[in-house]
C-alpha cells in the first residue's frame, strides 16, 4: 500500500510528510525522493494486546512517499510531468493544498486560493492521463489492422479506453467510469491517476487550528485540515511530553492517525487480527476477501491445508470479555472458505498438514 504526496510546490508537501511519520526535515535530503513505512493506528490491538499478554505487537504499515521539490529555474507547476512513473505506482493521491498565509512563503499563483490550486492540479490529472490514453488508442489501432491472436481482447481494451477518454475530456475523473474486476485489470498497468483515491488536505495556518476544511472537494475519500508545520513540531516531541504540547496549540488530537486511516480505508482495505501468546497482529486485506484468502496472506500451507477459519467478530470478543466466554455464548463461528472477512474478525485458522 502505497501513498504518493502531491501538490504545488511550497504547499507544505515535505512538512505533511513529516507530521505523518515523524521523520524530521533534518532527516530528509532536498532534492530525493522520500519513502517511510508508517504504522497504520488499530486500537482493536490494545485490547487484544491486554487479553493476550503475548510476545510481540504487530500493525500493518502503509508507504507514503514524498516527491522532491522543484529546483530553481523550474516552471511553476506541479512538476507531475517528471514525477509521474513515481505518482503512477502509488496507490491513492494525498492531496496537500496551501492555506496557510505565510509572506516568507511564495504562494502557486500569487496568492493562496486552496479551491483554484485543486482545480489545476485536477486539470494536471486529467491531462496526464488523457495522454496515456490517446497514446494507447493510436498504438492498438495501428495493431488492429494487422492480424493477431489477440484481437478480440485488443478491440476490447480499445473499447474501455475510448470510454476512458470521453470520460477524461467531460472532466471526468476514472474512478467514476472504470468498474472492478476485468475493467480494473485492463487498465492497471497504465496507473492512472485519476482512477486512484484521492484524500485531500488543506494546510491550514496556525490560526486556524481545529477549524473545519473551507469545502468539501468532490471525489475525495475524505477531507481534512491541518496545520502541517505544528503537527510535524510536535512529532518530533518525546511521545510523553506530546500531550502537553498539543494542549497549548488547542489540539485534542493529531491528524496523523484519522489521515492514515482514511488512506487505508480510501483503498478500500480492512484488517482481520489473530491474537495468541505469541502475537497479536492486524492484517490487511482488500475488502471483499474470503476465509481461504486470508489464510493465504498468513502462509500459503494455511491455504492449502484450509479446514475452517474459527471466526468471532472483535466486538463479541470484547463484550465477552475472553474466548472462552465468547465460545460459551455461541459467537465463534467454524466459517468456511468462501466466508467473506469482515472488519475487525478475530481469525484462528484451523488446518491439515
Ligand atoms: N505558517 C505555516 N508554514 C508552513 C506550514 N506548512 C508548511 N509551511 C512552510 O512552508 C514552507 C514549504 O513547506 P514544504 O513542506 O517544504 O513544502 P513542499 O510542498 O514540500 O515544497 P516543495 O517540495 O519545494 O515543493 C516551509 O518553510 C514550511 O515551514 C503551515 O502549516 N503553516
Ligand atoms: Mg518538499
Amino acid at each position: 500500500m502505497r501513498v504518493g504526496i502531491v501538490g504545488f510546490p511550497l504547499s507544505g508537501k515535505s512538512t505533511v510528510f513529516s507530521a505523518i511519520t515523524g521523520l524530521g526535515r533534518d532527516h530528509q535530503r532536498p532534492g530525493d525522493e522520500q519513502l517511510a513505512a508508517v504504522r497504520i493506528p488499530e486500537p482493536r490491538l490494545d485490547w487484544l494486546e491486554q487479553a493476550y499478554s503475548p510476545k510481540k505487537r504487530t500493525e500493518a504499515t502503509m508507504d507514503f512517499v514524498d516527491l522532491p521539490g522543484a529546483r530553481e529555474g523550474e516552471s511553476e507547476h506541479a512538476g507531475m510531468e517528471k514525477h509521474l512513473p513515481t505518482l503512477r505506482q502509488a496507490d491513492l493521491l494525498l492531496v496537500v493544498l496551501r492555506a496557510f498565509e505565510n509572506e516568507s512563503v511564495p504562494a502557486h499563483g500569487g496568492s493562496v486560493n486552496p479551491e483554484r490550486d485543486l482545480r489545476l492540479l485536477r486539470d494536471e490529472t486529467l491531462l496526464a492521463d488523457l495522454a496515456i490514453c490517446s497514446n494507447r488508442i493510436e498504438k492498438l489501432e495501428a495493431a488492429l489492422k494487422k492480424p493477431s491472436e489477440k484481437r478480440e481482447e485488443q478491440r476490447r481494451e480499445l473499447e474501455l479506453l475510448h470510454t476512458c477518454k470521453d470520460a477524461l475530456e467531460s472532466e471526468k475523473p476514472l474512478s467514476t467510469v472504470v468498474q472492478a474486476g476485468e475493467q480494473e485489470k485492463m487498465v492497471r498497468s497504465f496507473g492512472f491517476l485519476t482512477q486512484k483515491s484521492q484524500v485531500v488536505l488543506f494546510n491550514v495556518g496556525e490560526s486556524r487550528i481545529g477549524a473545519e476544511p473551507p469545502f468539501r472537494p468532490d471525489h475525495a475519500v475524505a477531507t481534512f485540515a491541518i496545520c502541517a508545520s505544528i503537527e510535524a513540531e510536535i512529532m518530533q516531541v518525546d511521545a510523553a511530553d506530546r500531550p502537553e504540547f498539543m494542549a497549548g496549540y488547542g489540539i485534542q488530537a493529531l491528524a496523523r492517525d484519522r489521515i492514515i486511516r482514511a488512506c487505508f480505508d480510501g483503498l478500500n482495505m480492512i484488517n482481520f487480527l489473530t491474537a495468541g501468546p505469541e502475537e497479536v497482529r492486524a492484517w490487511p486485506i482488500p475488502r471483499g476477501f474470503t476465509a481461504v484468502e486470508a489464510a493465504g496472506k498468513i502462509h500459503t500451507d494455511l491455504a492449502k491445508g484450509f479446514i475452517k477459519a474459527e471466526t468471532v467478530s472483535f466486538a463479541d470478543l470484547h463484550e465477552a470479555g475472553s474466548m472462552r466466554e465468547a465460545k460459551a455464548r455461541n459467537k465463534v463461528r467454524l466459517e468456511p472458505k468462501g466466508y467473506v472477512i469482515a472488519d475487525g474478525d478475530v481469525i484462528l485458522f484451523k488446518h491439515s498438514g
